[in-house]
């Protein structure tokens, strides 16, 4: 498939390194329907190429493009198919698709947007039409993602939000169970939280807060790892492909990272800084669970670090 996709590679690379720029995907079943609009873009974009239904689709799951601009009537699989299945899968539905297309009745331009469509562009085209468009609906979609992206993050910590911790957990669990490999979750609470703020004030306590969830950012190694605050002074791990051993030397190591900062808590029973108790829950590789009993056993384990004295983690 490599030698189907062609990069655009100008001088304009200088100004804008190649790998920044959009990333747009053209389909026609026509070459030269490709050639007119890669030379009308891709001195802006990087462009990619598909000239069939099948290679778009296959194109759009592996390379996420920007913004697709799809050709309507191909052999195979014609557009309106090809629109269809972007827009069922999860991965691909957020990419906008432009139709260009020679069918100019209302009813073919009805049934694109019906399919999810962006917008509709005739041909022949315009270059400066192409251009506009495609500049408008890509900055629609970085909006759109900035928005998306702030809806799941914590405004104090900065860190992932409840929301994303409750999808991502479920996505996690259904990738861990079809893949048959293990899945962990760290769960932590600030010990004596209460104590700290009553005696420090609300504002040192955020500050506390947002330093536990630096910390716990800093301490996760892997790229699919992820930290959510999943409330007030309680934080989630979320460990993909970790198995039991491997949480337990995680939360070791949070265990250890937060005290040694070394945040003065002099109203705390436990040491005279903030520490943290967590609880450990594991779905081993081959067992099936769900994330809800994943959670309520990280949770449960986190109650028993505190009951046998905090500063300590259980699993
Ligand atoms: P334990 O060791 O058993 O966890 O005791 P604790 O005092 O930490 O637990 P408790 O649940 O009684 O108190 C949690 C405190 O966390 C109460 C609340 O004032 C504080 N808290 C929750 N959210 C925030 C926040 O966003 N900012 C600040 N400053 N404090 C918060
Ligand atoms: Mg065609
Ligand atoms: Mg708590
Ligand atoms: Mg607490």
């Amino acid at each position: 498939m490599a030698s189907n996709i062609i990069q655009a590679a100008t001088s304009h690379d200088a100004l804008f390194p190649v790998q920044t720029r959009p990333r747009l995907l053209v389909v026609d079943d026509q070459p030269a329907n490709i050639q007119v609009l890669y030379q009308i873009l891709s001195s802006d974009y990087q462009v990619f190429m598909a000239t069939s239904g099948a290679q778009a689709l296959a194109l759009c799951a592996a390379r996420q493009p920007d913004l697709v601009l799809l050709d309507l009537i191909m052999p195979d699989m014609d557009g309106y198919q090809v629109c269809q299945r972007l827009k069922e899968d999860a991965v691909t539905r957020d990419i906008p698709v432009i139709f260009i297309t020679a069918q100019t009745d209302e009813s073919a331009e009805e049934m694109g947007f019906d399919l999810g469509a962006v917008d509709f562009i005739s041909k022949p085209i315009n270059p400066r039409i192409v251009k506009a468009r495609v500049k408008t609906h890509l900055m629609l979609k970085a909006q759109s993602d900035l928005l998306r992206s702030w809806a799941y993050l914590d405004g104090l910590t900065g860190v992932h939000n409840r929301r994303f911790f409750d999808e991502r957990v479920n996505a996690e669990m259904g990738r861990a169970i079809r893949n048959q490999t293990p899945l962990s979750l760290v769960m932590l609470d600030v010990d004596f939280f209460k104590r700290f703020n009553d005696h420090y004030g609300h504002q040192a306590g955020d500050d506390c807060l947002r330093r536990v969830a630096a910390t716990l950012k800093n301490s996760l190694m892997r790229g699919g790892d992820h930290v959510a605050r999943y409330g007030g002074e309680e934080f989630v791990c979320l460990l993909p492909d970790t198995d039991f051993a491997g949480a337990m030397r995680l939360a070791e190591a949070i265990r250890q990272e937060i005290s040694g900062l070394q945040i003065e808590h002099a109203q705390s029973s436990v040491a005279p800084y903030v520490t943290v108790s967590l609880g450990i829950g594991c779905k081993p590789a081959h067992l099936h669970a769900s994330a809800m009993s994943l959670i309520s056993l990280a949770d449960t384990q986190l109650y028993k670090a505190k009951e046998h004295g905090r500063h300590r983690y259980y699993g």
